[in-house]
Formats: C-alpha cells, structure tokens, sequence
C-alpha cells in the first residue's frame, strides 16, 4: 500500500535537531517522521531486520544513502539488544528520543507475554540506561498506553486514575510507565509518558480491530469477501486519529518540565458502532440478529456480513476506555482534529481506494 502524506515535502531549512525514533516503521512513527521532517528535524529511525521488506509506511520519506543533504536515516538495531541501542545512541546522539517500538498487540500478548516483556518493559529500560550511561542529555518520549487503565473502576480516565493492566502488554506497558517516571525523578532526566488512547489511520496494522473492519468492508464492496469475523462487539474504545497524536508526542517534549499526559477525544464507541459506520459507508447497512456466538450483522439484501468468532476473544477483556485529556488541553494546547465519524471515513476511503 502507497501512503498519502500528512505533511508533504518540500522539507525545509534543517532546525539544527536530531531526533531518534524506535518503531519508525509502525503506523505512528512514520506519522511521527514525516511531522519531525515537515519541522526541519533530521530524523533516525532504528529498524529490525527482516526477511521482507518492512518500510511500507515510510517509502514515501525515503532518501538513498548517498544524497548528501539527506533527512532520514535508517539504522538497524531492537530493543532487545542493549548494545545496538547503545551504539546507535553513541553515534547518533540525538536532542530527542522518541520510544514506540513494541510488540503492540494485546491479543498476541497473550501467547507470547515473555517477549512481549522484553520488548515493551525491559526494552524502554535498555534505552533509558544507554542514555544515562552516555550521559546524553536528549528528551526522551515513552509511548506509554491507555490499556494501562485495563479495568479501572472510573470513566474518564485521567492521569491520576488508578492503572489496572488486563493483559501482558499492559503489564508491560505500566513496567515502561513507571521506570520512565523513575528516571525523570531519581536522574532528572527529560523523560515523559504519552497515554495514548488508541488510534487509528489508513496505516494502522491490518490485524487491529478498525483497520480490520475497514478493509473487510472495502472488500465485501468489491465481492473479495463474504464475511467478517470478529470478536467481543461491544468492547468500547476512545479512537482519535494517529496523526493527531503524534503532534501530542512533539508537544510532550517541547514543555519546559517534564510530565505525563492523557491524549484522547474524549468519545467512546463500541465495535458495533465502528462496523455500522463502516459498513454504511459502502451502502451496506447492518441490521443485528441473534445474541452472543450466534449474533450475526445482516446486510440490506439478509446476507450475513459479520460474524462473532470466539477466537477473538481475549482472556482478559478491557470494556471500556474513555479518556479526559483536559491536561493536554491546558498545558500543551492539543486538540483531536478528527472525529469517530470522520476517522471511520477515511479508513474506509483509503481501503477502496487500495483495492
Ligand atoms: P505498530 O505495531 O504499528 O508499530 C510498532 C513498531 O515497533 C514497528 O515499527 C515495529 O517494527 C517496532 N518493533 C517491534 N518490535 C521491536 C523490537 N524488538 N525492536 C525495535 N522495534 C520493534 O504500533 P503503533 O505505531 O500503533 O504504536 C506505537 C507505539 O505506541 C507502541 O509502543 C504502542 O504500544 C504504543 N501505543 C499505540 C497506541 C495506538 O492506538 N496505536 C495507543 C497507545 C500506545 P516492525 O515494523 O519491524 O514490526
Ligand atoms: P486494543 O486494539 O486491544 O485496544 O489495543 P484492538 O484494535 O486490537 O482491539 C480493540 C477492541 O476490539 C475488540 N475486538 C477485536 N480486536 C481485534 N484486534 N480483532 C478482532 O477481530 C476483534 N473483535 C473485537 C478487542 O477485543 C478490543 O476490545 C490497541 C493497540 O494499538 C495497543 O498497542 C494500544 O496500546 C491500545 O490500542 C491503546
């Protein structure tokens, strides 16, 4: 798939900063690079080698290695090796340091939490002590996550509610949390926890729920599909656009003090409703019939076009997830440009169009 960019080149003059980015090949650190270059930054992305190609989302940015006044450079390295880490950190020696690398499924969490440990915990911690070791000075982002509040008792949730992680990748995740807070108040580093309520875009990884949905619609439309498998209907989430978010990332490090911040919209949705605005979209509207397993979404012609498979299900599920991030607001002067209807719209806009 091609991406559209966000914030289209030309690129101007260099600002005179680095910033480092673990995950630049994820949905939000190609979002990420491409906000970083359009504010003159010269960007390092740390990728994993693997035997296919993984760039997808950041081929639009790419520049070969021999054009001189490049902007992006990519360098191989993972958060579970410590040395890697410590040599890029050496070499590059950026002003900022943007960590969202993560095995970041929460489903697949559950069938490898040991590695999911290693590389959401342990893996900001490696970073962390490269640069204390090295004594750099550079600001450090920890994109912690709202599925740290898991089943917490209050909704919304705000950066003093009370975490209660409902999977390995949560737990991880409050690992990661917690050990960036520790390094800001016993070293006094720069270091700051993003909260980030989920979000999506057309970039978003085809296994998460609402990219899923959208590419099933966009090939029910063109009769690739029949049907739509899914699990638990009725899981609410705060869904914002990932490019908004990313702006949150850059605001959180351009404070005077560090702290940690809450980004959401502040509307919650259910599955349901994301697969009825989805399916709307291409004239199919859903109609419910039976509960449970047997549930099934009916398009207008009685075709079943969803259907609840329990392989879906997590062990532990989180129902609900509402965000307040009036400190945001306030303190960084962030607001979601892009709302649950808009957001569904241009998922599926973007699958039609990729078909
Ligand atoms: P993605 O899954 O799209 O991207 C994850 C990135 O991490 C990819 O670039 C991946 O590389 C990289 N990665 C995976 N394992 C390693 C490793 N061992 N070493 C180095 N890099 C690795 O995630 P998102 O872009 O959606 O999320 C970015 C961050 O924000 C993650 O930490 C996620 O947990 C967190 N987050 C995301 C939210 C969301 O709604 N999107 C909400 C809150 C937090 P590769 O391409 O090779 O797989
Ligand atoms: P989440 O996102 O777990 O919130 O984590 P995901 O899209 O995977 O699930 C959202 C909700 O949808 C329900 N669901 C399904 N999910 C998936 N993936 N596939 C299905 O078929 C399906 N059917 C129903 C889930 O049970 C869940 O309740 C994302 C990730 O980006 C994390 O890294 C990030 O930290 C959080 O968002 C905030």
């Amino acid at each position: 798939m091609k991406c559209e960019p966000l914030f289209p080149p030309p690129w101007p003059q260099p600002n005179g900063r680095r910033a480092l980015i673990t995950g630049i090949t994820g949905q939000d650190g190609s979002y990420l690079a491409e906000l970083l270059l359009s504010k003159g930054y010269e960007v390092w992305g740390v990728v994993r080698r693997s035997s296919s190609i993984t760039t997808w989302r950041i081929d639009h940015l790419y520049e070969p290695p021999w054009q001189e006044d490049r902007r992006l450079n990519l360098v191989y390295g993972d958060l579970n090796d410590a040395s890697s880490l410590n040599r890029i950190l050496k070499t590059v020696r950026p002003d900022e340091v943007y960590n969202l690398g993560a095995q970041s499924h929460v489903k697949v969490s559950f069938e490898i939490p040991e590695y999911t440990a290693e590389v959401v915990g342990v893996g900001a911690v490696r970073v962390l002590e490269a640069m204390r070791e090295l004594g750099l000075e550079a600001r450090f982002y920890q994109a912690s996550s709202s599925e740290l509040y898991g089943g917490a008792r209050e909704a919304p949730q705000t950066e003093t509610t009370p975490f209660y992680p409902r999977s390995p990748y949560a737990a991880a995740k409050a690992y990661a949390f917690f050990i960036t807070r520790n390094y800001r108040e016993a070293y006094g580093m720069f270091a700051a926890n993003g909260i980030l309520f989920n979000h999506e875009s057309p970039r978003r990884g085809e296994t998460f729920v609402t990219r899923k949905i959208t590419q099933a619609v966009a090939r029910i439309h063109a009769g690739h599909q029949d049907t739509l498998f899914l699990g638990n209907l009725d899981a609410k989430r705060d869904w914002g656009f990932a490019g908004d978010y990313v702006q949150a990332m850059w605001l959180m490090l351009q404070t005077d003090e560090p702290d940690d911040f809450v980004i959401a919209t502040g509307e919650t949705h259910s599955v349901r409703e994301f697969c009825e605005l989805a399916f709307a979209r291409v004239k199919l509207p859903l109609t419910w019939r039976g509960q449970g397993l047997d549930e099934q979404g009916l398009g207008p012609d009685g075709r079943c076009l969803v259907r609840v498979d329990p392989r879906y299900f997590r062990p532990s599920e989180v129902e609900l997830l509402l965000g307040d991030a009036s400190k945001a607001r306030t303190r960084l002067g962030w607001e979601p440009t892009t709302r649950f209807a808009a957001l569904v719209e241009m998922m599926v806009e973007a699958d039609l169009k990729a078909l």
